[in-house]
Formats: C-alpha cells, sequence, structure tokens
C-alpha cells in the first residue's frame, strides 16, 4: 500500500519541515483515520488541518502561559458573530508553513488548493459585523495584542443560498459535521453554568444588616466552551476565540425518565442546547425573538463569569486591579446585557455597593455602533426581560432610575429630555441606551457615521458626555484580504516594494510613482487578467455561464437589502440591455455584471430582489444580442470564501447605498485592496476611500446624507421617470413585465416602491447621477493605462484600510494595551 509505504519511509528521517508535515499527514490519514490517499477530499483536508493543528500548539500554549504569568491588561471582544470562513490557509500563511503543505502534498501526490477548497466556512456571522470581529481577532494577534474573542458556536451557521427558478431557497449549514471541525478544542474544563427564569428575593440580613437579593432561578444551562486558536503573522502569538456551546445540566432529566416519561426528559434537553444551535440570519434588523435574548445573556454570562473566575482564580480578590486590567468591547448591542451582568456579578456575588459597581462596570465597558437603521436597534419587552432575566430587569430598572434623575438635575426645565434619554420607556430596554449609558467609550465605524451617530442617534448623550464618542473607521486583515487571496499581486507587490507592506500597509503608497509606469502597469493588468480568468472558469464550472475575462467586471456583493440598492444597480443594467437592443453600442465597453449575497429569510422584499436580479440575469445572458456586450451573473452562495475568489478579479466596485445609510462597508475595502475602482455614493467609508485615492481614482456619484434628509420630504419618483427618457424606458421592461412573463405580477412590488414617494433609499433620485458616473467608469476602461494607474494607485492607498490600523487605534483610544512580545514585522 502506497501510504504505508509513504509512512514507513517518511519515519525513518526526521526530515525537513515538508517531509515532517507529509509523514503527520500519512500518520492522521492512515493511523488515526484508518483511510488511504483514496479517501474523500474532507478526510485528506482533515489530516493536513490536524498535521497544521499540531504545529500551532507550543506557541498557542506559550501565549496562554504568558498571559497567566503576569496580569496583563486583556481585551475581550464580545460579540454574537465570528465571521471566520477557512482557517486552513490563513493558519498555514501566518505560520510561514504555506510553501512546506504544498511540498509535503506532492510528497503525497495531492494538491494543496484541492484540498484547501474541500474546507468548510465557519460561518458564523452575516456580513460586514462578523466579519470585521474576524479581521480584528487576526489583526489583534499579528499586533500581539492581548484580545481575546467570546462568541457562540453554533451548530447552524448562516444559511446555504440556493437559486432555484430564480428564488432564494436557503438550505441548513451544518459546518460543524462532515468531517468535524478541526480548529476547535473543546475545553470542558471551563464549563459555566448560566441560569434563567426564576423570581428574586430581596432580605436583609439580620447580624450584618446588609442588603441581599437571591435569584432563584428557574433553569440551569451548561456553556461549554470551545476554542479556536488565533495565530499572528509570523510572531509567536496566538490569541483563543472561545465559543460558547449550549448542553443541558443532565444528559437528561432522571426523575422525569423514572416516572416513565423518556421522551419529556429528552425534550428538556432539547430545549437547552436548543440556544446555540442556529445564528439570527438577519443582517441590519433585529427581530425581538426570545430565543434570541436568551443567546444573547448566554453569551453574556458565560464570558463575564470566565473572565472573572480567571481573574480570581489568577489574582485573588484584588478588585481594586480589575478595571485597569479588563476591557469588554462590546460589538454592537447585541451583548449589551454585560452591563447588567457585571453589575449582578459585582452586587450579588462579590458585595459590592452600586455606586462602587457603576464605576467599575463603566470603567470596563466600551461599545461599538454599527448602524443608525432604525429597524437594528434592539429594544427588548419588559414582559420578556422580567421573565427571562428577573433579576437584570431590577438592575436595568434601578440604572434607569438613578439615571432619570441625573438628566433631571442636569435639565431641570427639559422634561422631554428626561423620556428621549431613557433606558427604559414604555416597558421596553433600549440596548443602545443601555450600552452608551454603561460604557467609557462610544464609537462609530467611519467618520459619516460617527459624525451622524452623535448629530441624530445620540445627541442627547453626546451632549452629556462629549468625550465619550470618537469615528474608528474599519479595516480588513491583509494577510486575507490581499497577500493570501491574491498570490499574483502579492508576488508583485513584494518585488516592487519590498514584502513590509504585509504587516504595514502604508508602504504600498510606495507604488504610486509606479501608477505612472507603464510596463509596471502591464504586469499589474496581467495579474487582475490571470485572476479574472481564475473566477470565469469557476463561474462557468459552478453555473455554466462562460463569461469574457476581457470585459469589464462590475462587481457588487454584499447581504441583499434595500439601503443597499442592488435594485439601482438592476436598473443601470437594464438600461444597457435596452441600449444594445436599440442598437446604440458605439463605443461600447463590454460587461460582466456580478451580483452575489443572501437575503434574510423573513425579509421577504430583498428575497424579491433576488428573484428579480436572477431573472435579469438569465434574460440577458441567454439574449444573442447581448453576446461580447454584456452578461449578468448571480453567483449562488456569496461567503468568506467566494469573496476571496471575487476581489482578486473585480474591476468596479459597487459601493452604491443610500447616502447615511452603511455605517461603513468592508466589502468596498478588500476590493480597494485589490485594485477594483469604486464607483459609489458619498457614504460610510466610501468618503474616505475617496479621499485616499482621489477624485479622479473614484467615480461618485449621487445625493449627499443631508441632501437625503432633505429630499426625502419632496421626493417625486414619478417626475423623476417623466424628466428622464433613459429611465423611462427601464421601467417600461418592468411595466412591461419584460423579465418574468411567466410569473405574472410578481414583480408589482419592485415597481411599486420605486414609485413610492415614501421610498426612503430614493432608489430613482440618484439614477441619472449614477449612469452618468457608470458611463465615466466605461469611458475610464476603454483607456487601459488611464484604468490602471487607477487600478494601482487604489492598491497604494490602501494602506488606511487595514484592520491593523483600525486595532491601534482602537488601542490608542479605548484598550491602551500592552503588546505582548513583538507586534510582527516582516522583513523589507
Ligand atoms: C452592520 C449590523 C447588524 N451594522 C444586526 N449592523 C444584526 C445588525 O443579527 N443582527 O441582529 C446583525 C448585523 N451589521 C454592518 O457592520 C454595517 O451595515 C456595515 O456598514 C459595517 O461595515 C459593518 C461593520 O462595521
Amino acid at each position: 500500500m502506497k501510504l504505508e509505504a509513504i509512512l514507513a519511509e517518511l519515519t525513518e528521517q526526521t526530515g525537513n519541515d515538508a517531509e515532517r508535515l507529509a509523514r503527520d499527514i500519512a500518520h492522521y490519514l492512515f493511523k488515526t483515520q484508518g483511510r488511504t490517499l483514496a479517501a474523500p477530499v474532507e478526510y485528506l483536508f482533515e489530516a493536513v488541518a490536524w498535521a497544521v493543528r499540531d504545529r500551532v500548539m507550543p506557541d498557542w500554549h506559550a501565549t496562554w502561559q504568558r498571559l497567566k504569568r503576569q496580569p496583563t491588561r486583556r481585551l475581550y471582544y464580545l460579540s454574537m458573530e465570528f465571521l471566520i470562513g477557512r482557517s486552513l490557509a490563513a493558519i498555514a500563511f501566518n505560520l510561514d508553513l504555506a510553501e512546506p503543505l504544498r511540498e509535503a502534498l506532492l510528497v503525497l501526490g495531492k494538491e494543496i488548493e484541492a484540498i484547501e477548497e474541500a474546507e468548510r466556512d465557519a460561518g458564523l456571522g452575516n456580513g460586514g459585523l462578523g466579519r470585521l470581529a474576524a479581521c480584528f481577532l487576526e489583526s489583534a494577534a499579528t499586533l500581539a495584542l492581548p484580545v481575546m474573542g467570546y462568541g457562540l458556536r453554533y451548530e447552524y451557521g448562516m444559511f446555504r443560498q440556493a437559486i432555484r427558478n430564480g428564488y432564494q431557497v436557503e438550505e441548513p449549514e451544518r459546518w460543524l459535521r462532515q468531517p468535524a471541525f478541526p480548529w476547535e478544542l473543546e475545553r470542558r474544563e471551563y464549563t459555566r453554568k448560566i441560569r434563567f427564569g426564576g423570581r428574586t428575593h430581596h432580605y436583609i440580613d439580620p447580624e450584618t444588616g446588609r442588603f441581599y437579593v437571591h435569584w432563584d432561578h428557574a433553569e440551569v444551562v451548561l456553556a461549554v466552551p470551545y476554542d479556536i486558536p488565533v495565530p499572528g503573522y509570523r510572531n509567536g502569538v496566538v490569541n483563543t476565540l472561545r465559543l460558547w456551546s449550549a448542553q443541558a445540566p443532565n444528559e437528561f432529566n432522571l426523575d422525569k425518565f423514572n416516572e416513565g416519561d423518556y421522551f419529556e426528559a429528552v425534550d428538556a434537553r432539547i430545549a437547552a442546547e436548543n440556544l446555540t444551535l442556529v445564528l439570527y440570519p438577519n443582517d441590519a434588523s433585529v427581530l425581538g425573538k426570545e430565543l434570541r435574548l436568551r443567546q444573547q445573556y448566554f453569551l453574556v454570562a458565560a464570558s463575564l463569569q470566565d473572565a472573572v473566575t480567571q481573574w480570581l482564580d489568577h489574582c485573588g480578590p484584588e478588585w481594586h486591579r480589575f478595571a485597569e486590567l479588563h476591557c469588554f468591547q462590546l460589538n454592537d448591542t447585541h451583548p449589551a446585557l454585560a452591563v447588567a451582568e457585571l453589575m449582578r456579578i459585582l452586587i450579588d456575588e462579590h458585595h459590592f455597593g452600586w455606586d462602587e459597581a457603576w464605576r467599575l462596570t463603566t470603567r470596563v465597558t466600551a461599545y461599538t455602533n454599527h448602524t443608525l437603521l432604525p429597524e437594528a436597534l434592539e429594544t427588548w419587552p419588559g414582559e420578556m426581560v422580567r421573565r427571562i432575566l428577573p433579576r437584570h430587569w431590577e438592575i436595568i430598572v434601578e440604572i434607569d432610575r438613578r439615571f432619570r434623575f441625573s438628566i433631571q438635575l442636569r435639565w431641570p426645565d427639559e422634561p422631554s429630555r428626561q423620556e428621549r434619554l431613557a433606558i427604559v420607556s414604555s416597558d421596553r430596554v433600549r440596548m443602545a441606551h443601555l450600552a452608551v449609558h454603561g460604557s467609557f467609550a462610544v464609537n462609530g465605524v467611519s467618520r459619516l457615521h460617527t459624525d451622524l451617530l452623535v448629530t441624530t442617534l445620540f445627541p442627547d448623550f453626546a451632549e452629556l458626555s462629549p468625550g465619550k464618542f470618537t469615528a474608528i473607521t474599519n479595516g480588513v486583515t491583509p494577510r486575507r484580504w490581499l497577500a493570501l487571496c491574491n498570490p499574483g499581486l502579492k508576488t508583485l507587490l513584494d518585488e516592487a516594494v519590498g514584502s513590509g507592506w504585509v504587516t504595514d500597509l502604508d508602504r504600498l503608497t510606495a507604488l504610486l510613482p509606479l501608477s505612472q509606469d507603464a510596463a509596471f502597469r502591464e504586469r499589474f493588468a496581467a495579474v487582475k487578467r490571470e485572476n479574472k480568468v481564475k473566477l470565469a472558469q469557476q463561474i462557468a464550472h459552478e453555473g455554466g455561464i462562460k463569461v469574457d475575462p476581457a470585459a469589464l467586471f462590475d462587481v457588487q456583493v454584499k447581504r441583499i437589502h434595500e439601503y443597499k440598492r442592488q435594485l439601482l444597480n438592476a436598473l443601470h443594467v437594464i438600461h444597457l440591455y435596452d441600449r444594445i437592443k436599440h442598437g446604440e453600442t458605439d463605443g461600447w465597453t463590454p460587461r460582466v455584471v456580478i451580483f452575489g449575497g443572501k437575503a434574510a429569510p423573513g425579509y421577504a422584499f430583498a428575497k424579491l430582489i433576488v428573484k428579480f436580479l436572477n431573472n435579469v440575469a438569465e434574460v440577458i445572458t441567454k439574449d444573442p444580442q447581448t453576446e461580447g456586450l454584456l452578461q449578468v451573473v448571480f453567483l449562488p452562495d456569496y461567503r468568506v470564501s467566494a469573496m476571496e475568489k471575487i476581489a482578486p478579479a473585480a474591476d468596479l466596485s459597487e459601493q452604491i447605498s443610500t447616502a447615511g445609510a452603511e455605517a461603513s462597508g468592508t466589502g468596498n475595502m478588500k476590493l480597494m485592496m485589490n485594485g477594483a475602482i469604486t464607483i459609489g455614493t458619498y457614504d460610510g467609508a466610501n468618503i474616505e476611500i475617496l479621499e485616499a485615492v482621489g477624485e479622479a481614482h473614484f467615480f461618485r456619484f449621487g445625493l449627499l446624507a443631508d441632501e437625503v434628509q432633505a429630499r426625502r420630504t419632496d421626493y417625486d419618483p414619478i417626475a423623476i421617470v417623466q424628466q428622464d427618457g433613459a429611465l423611462a424606458r427601464v421601467i417600461g421592461y418592468l411595466q412591461r413585465e419584460f423579465f418574468n412573463p411567466f410569473e405574472p405580477g410578481i414583480f408589482q412590488p419592485i415597481l411599486d416602491r420605486l414609485f413610492s414617494p415614501n421610498d426612503p433609499w430614493l432608489v430613482l433620485a440618484d439614477f441619472a447621477s449614477y449612469r452618468a458616473a457608470q458611463e465615466a467608469a466605461a469611458a475610464h476602461y476603454r483607456a487601459p493605462a488611464r484604468w490602471f494607474e487607477s487600478a494601482v494607485r487604489n492598491v497604494a492607498m490602501s494602506g488606511r484600510f487595514s484592520s491593523d490600523r483600525t486595532l491601534i487605534e482602537y488601542n490608542q483610544r479605548i484598550w491602551h494595551l500592552a503588546a505582548i512580545g513583538e507586534p510582527a514585522r516582516s522583513a523589507t
């Protein structure tokens, strides 16, 4: 048997890195899995992952030990989402194992790419917010900052999206199976008990005269941690992402079992374990479901208990140092119950007085806001909080009471202030107010977003504590989003500016002069072209459509949401189609328009947009007249690993949200970093991208945020269509039901929305200026020298959008962590 022979031979030699890796992979395959090289690729992947994981362990252990030995100030990143994606290539890259691994697999007669492709995405998040958390952890480890992630280990992550007859179909994604997720380590020894429900008893100890509260809970669920390593870039630091899994306290209820009620006994167990069964697939909107509140508390309670217990174990009850050594960053309001839970721990379990507990809590909590959309602002019904978290309800009410009192003192003549700022109002808990009031720092995720936060969402809070608010623009990790996903560009950049950019992305500014260098631009264009060929192959392989790699690749990939305006893009596509139909193709720029994204399963209109995009794509692509001119593709199941192939191949990056609606965006940064030019509104981080590259290298269009506000009052879509012949023709296709002849009427809601004076996203208001910007982009593309000058310039100026820069800002302004060991610095 071949594998046995390889194993025997390799055991004889000590060997180099590659040979030792090959030996370990063979060992796991044959001796642990009982398989051979003919095993399905999933199992090969598993054996490879184990071999790589082995090599993480020593540094992981050492990092733990280092943190344990000396009390170091640490940051705990609390997030309901960590959108990790795949790990094999990323971990191997950071450990500098990519080359030995490739060689090892060659020894075994396999190709690393095929094995990497077999890894399933860990889709434990919805979109930008969850992916940001994953980028932050990677950057923190690379900067050697003691940051630990706390999240939930959902059995089902983000659903898999299939498209049937143009419709989105959601399929459950049991990412932990087939085979097991190889990167996690169960840490049963750190299991925590989480309580729910019941009632509270207040009493006074007759001896000490002290006031006590006892929470007589109704339920206990165990939180079992699973740790995932987060290695920094070649610096020996391995941080931890700890994900909690819910487990029933007993295998099942023995009493019930003995009473003969087997099924009820098992039921209780299922109910407890349902807690972490599934990720809520809503991006930028909240449902107010009870299970979601339970998930949030479960995350918060397990994580705080974990941090406090570790602290007490290592440091004893030196509470005066707790605030100095801990900081909890709330990733949006989803973990905002941390404020109440920490108060409960301090007061009920450690006998703090209220004021002291509050001082401590507000010294360690910081909050990041990610959205201004009203539908995403969480408020929980009082009834639900009282029932599930009776003690927290009391604490929140008391926080609110004291806060209201202080507002009254500050603004005695303005009773309306109290209601506006209140934490509990109309028997609902406003989680954003709890988070702001309970935090010492609040940040928005781009400059514009923070300005709007201060002026529109939290003006009273900003008046109350102006120093609390700060803008920290998002970023993405250049390891995954440039070095790893775009090896062709990496090689070119290494040659041009040295490899130091991998950990110091600002060094890419050294490319600026090369944007004027025709020979360099041609090499850059060749890399882009190669990436486009690869994506084209992938598209052909998956969807059967052949797209032309010479065409302009025009990309809009992100969650499907009205405010992101995929519809505006679709209208422009129909306009292009209409021009083809009328023979208006002089000086045409061939285009491939690529859409990708998931709609929340409960968001009917977004699902209708998916159907619309798919129908438009199908009709246009099948029309022989569009050949060589226009192709439209909807890529199903957009996810992290899909973006890793799309970003390197994109020419034009569609960032076309209604101004003021997109808090930051991060896809815009990934695409820029890979040399796409943005067509975008003056929104979120687009503004900062535009400032970085300059007006001439960005296709800007549309109303500004304040103009949007003003326009909403006098928006007249009918008049807009009447005055714009091109737009009227586009609308005509919809009215004639051109894209849905077999399903009459299905797109009527889209027409209604476009024509509604109440369309909050003003789709038609920006059509004309969008079309002009698209024309400018097309003309630009026809002049390759100009196009690639801009493209190179985008890469050169993307340094600001590294999440390393973002974390340095968090650390300087909020966290104040000292690096453990040396931050990564790659050789120049
Ligand atoms: C963002 C969310 C979000 N903002 C609620 N808000 C969720 C809200 O499950 N939920 O209930 C899930 C996600 N996500 C995004 O955050 C913004 O829209 C982007 O503009 C931003 O780039 C990203 C990261 O800051």
